[in-house]
């Protein structure tokens, strides 16, 4: 068509002019029908390129949300199973409490140790050894040492010597009675039961006929009166004897009195009434070294049998002194 030829370019000014263009009306688009909204228009997309119009939106990730679910229910198993260790662990350390108590127990240990302690202090026996090694006890209300009875049969090793028994046997003749006991009671210590003092060679009987008396008296001692017979001396082989000494009491008084008569300061609650194996009356002096003896019917005469020590002042022959006491006999 004409209206469409191009116009001479190069211009022509006798020509008419060319009649306007008339623009054509914008075509409209037509309208869409109804489609379905696009949810993820407001999503932005993660790609950042220029061309984004022309690119499909990204779907949600529903994998990695079953990810993150799988991996909390993990951690959920993990810490139960962490806490249940923990609590395990802890049930299983609650017997240490009554553990804890054992130190109470140990508490009546240290008084135990204590007790102990308690015994080695008691650790006298070096004390009861101190005085085995004195073995001559001092007697402070007899004022004299006692010799050594290393058998404690009642005879000092001296006197076991002396009759002949074992010093370190109690009981020599094995009769059931001490060696000490069988002498001052008039039985032979050497012998079996029953056997007599008297019929034995251990002693010596001395009479004398004019103050009318009787004692034994060791058979390796020796005997010795005085002239007139008031006194005999039974000599030991060192310094100690034992003597008979005849004294009179005219007026027949008591021992008591005899002896205040002798001795005005005695003090008489000291001294010891008691009866001899021959049954006479005896009254020990308070050193228990001197016998005051008689007979009621024959009250005026006096024994005085007295011990006298050497100058150790240690009795030996204590048992030998009661051996003689209880031998005494009155012949008349
Ligand atoms: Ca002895
Ligand atoms: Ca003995
Ligand atoms: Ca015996």
């Amino acid at each position: 068509m004409a209206m469409f030829n191009q116009p001479n370019q190069q211009g022509n000014s006798g020509q008419a002019p060319a009649p306007t263009r008339i623009a054509p009306p914008p075509i409209r688009p037509p309208m869409p029908s109804r489609e379905p909204e696009d949810i993820f228009a407001n999503i932005p997309s993660r790609q950042t390129g220029s061309t984004g119009a022309s690119q499909t939106p990204t779907p949600p990730r529903r994998g990695g949300r079953r990810i993150a679910l799988v991996f909390i229910i993990f951690i959920i198993i993990i810490l139960l199973v962490v806490g249940g260790a923990l609590a395990y662990l802890s049930f299983v350390r609650q017997p240490a409490a009554p553990v804890v108590n054992l130190p109470n127990i140990n508490v009546p240990l240290v008084n135990q140790n204590a007790n102990v302690n308690q015994n080695v202090n008691l650790n006298a026996p070096i004390n009861s050894n101190v005085n085995t090694n004195v073995n001559q006890p001092v007697a402070p209300s007899l004022g004299y040492a006692i010799g050594i009875d290393s058998d404690n049969d009642g005879l000092t090793n001296i006197e076991e010597t002396l009759y002949g028994t074992e010093p370190n046997n109690p009981d020599t003749d094995k009769d059931g009675f001490s060696d000490g006991s069988e002498l001052i009671n008039l039985y032979d210590p050497t012998k079996g039961a029953g056997a007599l003092l008297a019929n034995s060679t251990l002693i010596k009987i001395y009479t004398n006929s004019k103050f009318t008396h009787s004692i034994f008296y060791p058979a390796k001692w020796s005997a010795e009166a005085n002239s007139d017979g008031t006194q005999t001396v039974f000599q030991s082989s060192d310094e100690e004897n034992i003597k008979v000494s005849v004294q009179n009491n005219p007026a027949k008084v008591t021992l008591y009195e005899f002896v205040l008569s002798k001795n005005p300061t005695a003090d008489l609650t000291q001294y010891t009434k008691t009866t001899t194996k021959g049954g006479y009356d005896d009254l020990v002096s308070p050193d228990k070294l001197t016998h005051f003896v008689t007979r009621e019917s024959q009250i005026d005469k006096v024994y005085v049998i007295t011990y006298t020590l050497g100058a150790e002042e240690v009795a030996y022959y204590l048992s030998t002194l009661q051996m003689m006491v209880n031998s005494f006999k009155l012949t008349k």
